[in-house]
């Protein structure tokens, strides 16, 4: 639950982007704000969507529901509802719901007079999202590419086009990608066990300092970041993360069609081996 009386100090008029005073309160634990409001619209329309296009087949099993784009020969028209225009739809819905989301961030960041990290953050989030769904369609001169909207066929989705350049794990963004993916685990665990290590003693011990903090790190590979440093370089690497997912899928297709292992040649190529 969230604390109120807590939280009441925290509860102040202003910095809204639009609207004024108009959406300026609360329901409950929940800021609204007018992107409140217009997130709330396009994820409930969004989703009424889907169970629409559930309600017409062939199956209600929520693993197994499934809406398609539209089929390559649409190219970037409107395809009919039925047929991926609910697909369609479903993806204006999805893109207006998260950008209302960052920006109802943003409104939250300006009342409390804190920096934009959150929303920044939650941006790359969506630019992957839309390089998947937009930007690579409309590189690719077709909606069809974009992922379908189930919980086992974007599965499929993944699987498929990672194997239509042979073998995914060879697209160096991707390499890339993934090893920011294991670095920010990695250094999330350190930092959550370094924190609850110092600041989550045993009955009878006292809490420590960020010095012990430090300390262990010198100790233990000759250099501490410190406690702000964890923090930039934990964003730095999700976000980073994320940004070459967004680059590896960019690139299969609108700038590399052949496989994967084939882009390698070029070390082979190199005039030094000659
Ligand atoms: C823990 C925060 C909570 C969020 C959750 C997700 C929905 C979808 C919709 C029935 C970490 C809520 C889910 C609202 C219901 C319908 C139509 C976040 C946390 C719990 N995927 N993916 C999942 C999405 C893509 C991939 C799970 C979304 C790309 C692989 C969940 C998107 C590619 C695997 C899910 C998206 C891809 C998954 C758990 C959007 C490359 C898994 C997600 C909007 C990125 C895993 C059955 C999770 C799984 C999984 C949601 C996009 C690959 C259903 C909303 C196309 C390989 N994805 N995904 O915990 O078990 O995220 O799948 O882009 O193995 Mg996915
Ligand atoms: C897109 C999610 C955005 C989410 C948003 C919010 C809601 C609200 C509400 C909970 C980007 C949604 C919110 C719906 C929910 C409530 C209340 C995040 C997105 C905006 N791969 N691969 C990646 C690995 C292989 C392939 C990325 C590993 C195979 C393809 C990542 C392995 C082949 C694509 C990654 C592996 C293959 C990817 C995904 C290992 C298949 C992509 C992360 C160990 C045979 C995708 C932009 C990501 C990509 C992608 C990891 C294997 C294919 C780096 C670790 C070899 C086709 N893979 N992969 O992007 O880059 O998150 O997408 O084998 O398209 Mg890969
Ligand atoms: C961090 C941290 C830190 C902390 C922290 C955290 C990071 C050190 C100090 C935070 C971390 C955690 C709490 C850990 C757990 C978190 C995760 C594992 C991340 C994943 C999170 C989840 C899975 C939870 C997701 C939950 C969500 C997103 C909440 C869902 C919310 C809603 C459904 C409501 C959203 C509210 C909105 C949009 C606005 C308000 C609206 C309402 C309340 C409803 C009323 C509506 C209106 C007034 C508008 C009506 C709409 C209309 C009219 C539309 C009309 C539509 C028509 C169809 C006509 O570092 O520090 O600790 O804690």
């Amino acid at each position: 639950m969230s604390m109120l009386s807590f939280e009441r100090k925290y509860r102040v008029r202003g910095g809204t982007l639009i609207g004024g005073d108009l959406f300026d309160f609360w329901v409950g634990p929940f800021y609204v704000g007018f992107f409140g409001v217009t997130t709330m619209f396009f994820s409930l329309v969004g989703t009424l969507l889907i169970v629409w296009s559930a309600s017409q087949g062939p199956t209600w099993n929520l693993w197994q529901i499934n809406v398609a784009p539209p089929d390559l020969s649409y190219g970037l028209g409107m395809a009919p509802l039925m047929e991926g225009g609910l697909w369609q739809l479903i993806t204006v819905c999805a893109i207006g719901a998260f950008v209302s989301w960052a920006l109802r961030e943003v409104e939250i960041c300006r009342k409390l007079g804190i920096g934009y990290h959150v929303p920044v953050a939650f941006g790359f989030a969506i630019l992957a999202y839309v390089t998947l769904v937009v930007f690579r369609p409309i590189l690719m001169g077709a909606w069809g590419h974009g992922f379908p909207y189930g919980i086992m066929s974007h599965l499929d989705w993944v699987s498929n086009t990672g194997y239509q350049y042979l073998h995914f794990h060879y697209n160096p963004a991707h390499m890339l990608a993934v090893s920011f993916f294991f670095a920010t685990t990695l250094a999330l665990s350190l930092h959550g066990a370094l924190i609850l290590s110092s600041t989550n003693p045993a009955k009878g011990e006292v809490v420590k300092t960020p010095d012990h903090e430090n300390t262990f790190f010198r100790d233990a590979i000759g250099y501490s970041i410190g406690t702000l440093g964890v923090h930039r370089l934990g964003l730095f690497l999700a976000l980073s993360a994320v940004f070459w997912s967004a680059v590896c899928i960019i690139i299969s297709g609108p700038f590399w069609t052949r496989g994967w292992p084939e882009w390698w040649s070029w070390w082979l190529n190199l005039p030094v081996w000659r």
